[in-house]
């Protein structure tokens, strides 16, 4: 008898954490999901030398000593978190991911639990993470802390460099645990000092779910903050998916996603390094994400002194113009219509009545849609309001399929970087598809 109450009872309680964790992460997630827009900052001693972020070393390019030599190089002398806090905000993003911790192991915190920290270290001197969150706060931005689960430098922690390992866990598990028992420790004490809206982890790939303690860690988390959010790089107990550098070519299947991309070619400050997108192919490429319904987290990576790259400036500064002359069409939207239907990026409205159309450089005639069940209204230029004509052809009385919609876009209405325009529907978007019955 007491064995069949103790079965129900676990039966309930499973549902009821399932069903509490769905609710839960969709409501966790809804800033995320409208924010469209994160500013990533990889900021770290590999700016001194202007050399790849821990890779550096871990790939032999540089010896560990003179990798860490950065330190005294290190000097945060211009940092004014303010700005960078400003410059997030001009940018139209809504929240911010910052290195606390890259796989070389060097902190920007004043961490209790290791002195390989820019406080112990480096001439910068002091914990550089504590004034950006009050500033990102400030301008009512969010918080996010990344977080290298793996640390080359960690003496417990068996990867050293390509080909170099220190030990192997199974042959000692209580160095592991001690690692183990460290990252804790530093998790905890970031969360703790910084209260982030957001936790990136990185670096997981190195072990599993179970070594890691991945389950635990977040547990610890949500216990800590029950709306805390999670990258997925948690070994699979994250809340959204993270698809790095490559732009997904069809609408990723997870609900949640952010895709992570560098301005020119490296995360951290390389000065050598001037393959920058331009502010078309940024905000060219942002589009096509929030058309297939993700985030776009762009990276900067100051410079060793604080300040940040002049091409990387002027990138959020017009990225920032755009932003905001467009934000009905970004901010509280969601995916838009099937490329077969307008070939372009496109989002819509919550309530799906009204359709945002990007528009690729400089149309050469009218543009067209096509398979829009729906009446229109009217159709405007977003952030100018100017209303513009359409015309409908091929609606043959008899037949069930939509006219094809064109719609002329005058010269002097046209965007420098990408014009959006609005449609408005008489209801809820209805799309034509001539395969179904
Ligand atoms: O190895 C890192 C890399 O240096 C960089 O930090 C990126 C950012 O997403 N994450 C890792 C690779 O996936």
């Amino acid at each position: 008898m007491n064995k069949i109450i103790y079965i129900l009872l676990a039966i309930t309680f499973s549902f009821t954490t399932f069903s509490q964790e769905t609710t839960g992460q969709d409501q966790r997630l809804e800033w995320f999901k409208d924010a469209k827009l994160g500013i990533f900052i990889h900021w770290g001693i590999y700016s001194v030398n202007g050399i790849d972020e821990s890779w550096s070393f871990y790939n032999n390019l540089i010896s560990y000593e003179d990798y860490m030599k950065q330190l005294n190089g290190f000097t945060a002398s211009n940092y004014d978190p303010a700005f960078w806090a400003n410059l997030i905000k001009e940018s139209g993003a809504k929240y911010a991911v910052i290195t606390t911790k890259h796989h070389d192991g060097v902190a920007l915190w004043n961490s209790k639990f290791s002195d390989l920290n820019v406080v112990k270290k480096t001439p910068a001197g002091r914990d550089l993470i504590k004034p950006f969150v009050s500033n990102l706060r400030k301008n009512n931005l969010k918080v996010g802390l990344y977080y290298s689960l793996l640390d080359w430098s960690n003496p417990d922690y068996p990867n050293f460099k390509i080909n170099t390992k220190r030990y192997d866990i199974d042959s000692d598990s209580i160095r592991w645990n001690r690692f183990v028992k460290f990252n804790f420790n530093q998790i905890e004490e970031i969360v703790d000092n910084f209260k982030p809206d957001l936790m990136w982890f990185d670096g997981d790939w190195e072990q599993t779910a179970e070594k890691w303690h991945a389950k635990e860690i977040r547990e610890m988390l949500l216990n800590k903050n029950k709306d805390i959010i999670i990258n997925s790089r948690l070994r699979g107990y994250g809340d959204y998916a993270t698809p790095e550098q490559g732009l997904p070519i069809h609408k990723p299947k997870s609900k949640y996603w952010e895709l992570c991309m560098t301005m020119n070619d490296s995360w951290g400050y390389q000065g050598n390094d001037k393959n920058y997108k331009t502010p078309y192919q940024i905000i060219r490429i942002f589009a096509d994400v929030i058309s297939l319904g993700g985030n776009l987290l762009l990276d900067i990576g100051p410079k060793q002194d604080g300040t940040i790259p002049e091409e990387q400036v002027n990138i959020l500064q017009e990225l920032g113009k755009w932003m905001n002359k467009n934000k009905q069409a970004i901010f509280s939207t969601k995916a838009g219509i099937p490329r077969d239907y307008f070939s372009g990026p496109s989002t819509l409205s919550k309530d799906g009545k009204t359709l945002y159309l990007f528009i690729n450089g400089k149309p050469n005639g009218p543009i067209m849609l096509k398979g829009i069940i729906n009446k229109i209204n009217r159709i405007w230029v977003v952030g100018r309001g100017t209303k513009l004509k359409h015309e409908i052809k091929m609606k043959a009385w008899w037949s069930k399929i939509p006219g094809l919609v064109f719609i002329d876009i005058p010269d002097n209405v046209l965007d420098k970087y990408m014009t959006v325009i609005g449609i408005s529907l008489d209801g809820e978007i209805q799309l034509f598809d001539n395969n179904k019955k």
